[in-house]
C-alpha cells in the first residue's frame, strides 16, 4: 500500500490507516432530491447526484478495509429549539425550515426527506453525526467520536462544497486534523463555487488542506489490509 495520496498542492502523507476516517457530509434527500431544503432555497438539485458513484466507491473501500466512516446530517429537532431564527428566516422561498414539504418537514430529523440517500445508507458501527449548523463540529459529538477512535486524518466528501463541506473542513483544520477534500466526491449547486473552494483550500501551500480525485485515493489505498 502507498504511504501517500497523489494530491494538490502536493502529496498527502497517509497515517497508519486506523487513524484515517472517511467523512460523508449531508448526502441527504433534502439536498439531492426535488422537494427538499436545497430546492426550496431555489437550487437546481440534479448536479449533486453526479457524485454518488464516487462516494459509493470510497465508502465500499473504507468498509472493505474496516476503517472509520462518519456520516453527517444537517437537521433540526421537531420543536426547532436548535434552529436559530436567523437560519429559519433565511432563504425567502415559499417554504422554510420546519414547514411541511413533499418529503415531510423541511430539514427536520426523522422526516423522509432528511434521511441519507438509499445508496449510502449507513451500516451498523458507522458514526452518524446530526448537526444543526453547517460545520460538523458545532454543537455535535464529532470531536469526541474522533478522539475516541484516535483519528487524525480526514478524507472529506459530500455536499455542498462551499457550504457544509468547506465549513467542516475549516473547523477540522483549526482543530489540527489533516484534511483532504475528494474533488470529484463533493458537489455544489454552483460549479464555479466548487472550483473556487478547491482553489482556496489548496492555495498558500495548502492553507486548509489537500484535494485529490477519488481515483488517486483508491489507488493509494489499494492493497491496504485490515487496520
Ligand atoms: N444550501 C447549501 O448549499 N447547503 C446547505 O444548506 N447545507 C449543506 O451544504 N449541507
Amino acid at each position: 500500500m502507498a504511504d501517500q495520496i497523489a494530491a494538490q498542492p502536493y502529496s498527502y502523507p497517509l497515517p497508519p490507516l486506523k487513524q484515517l476516517a472517511l467523512v460523508i457530509i449531508d448526502m441527504q434527500r433534502d439536498f439531492l432530491e426535488p422537494g427538499g431544503f436545497g430546492e426550496i432555497l431555489g437550487n437546481e438539485v440534479s448536479r449533486l447526484e453526479a457524485i454518488v458513484p464516487q462516494v459509493e466507491k470510497l465508502l465500499a473501500r473504507f468498509r472493505a478495509l474496516g476503517l472509520t466512516v462518519i456520516h453527517t446530517l444537517e437537521c433540526h429537532r421537531p420543536d426547532l429549539s436548535d434552529c436559530p431564527p436567523s437560519k429559519r428566516n433565511r432563504g425567502k422561498g415559499t417554504l422554510t425550515i420546519g414547514d411541511s414539504g413533499p418529503m415531510g418537514r423541511i430539514l427536520i430529523a426523522g422526516e423522509p426527506g432528511n434521511g441519507i440517500i438509499p445508496a449510502l445508507t449507513p451500516q451498523p458501527g458507522e458514526v452518524i453525526i446530526p448537526k444543526p449548523g453547517k460545520g460538523a463540529f458545532y454543537h455535535t459529538d464529532l470531536t469526541a467520536e474522533l478522539e475516541k477512535r484516535g483519528i487524525t486524518h480526514l478524507l472529506i466528501t459530500g455536499v455542498t462544497t462551499e457550504v457544509c463541506v468547506q465549513t467542516t473542513m475549516r473547523e477540522a483544520n483549526d482543530r489540527g486534523y489533516e484534511c483532504l477534500l475528494v474533488s470529484d466526491a463533493t458537489a455544489s449547486y454552483f460549479p464555479e463555487f466548487h472550483a473556487a473552494t478547491l482553489a482556496m483550500i489548496t492555495a498558500q501551500g495548502g492553507i486548509v488542506g489537500w484535494t485529490a480525485t477519488t481515483e488517486a485515493v483508491l489507488t493509494a489505498l489499494e492493497g491496504g489490509g485490515e487496520a
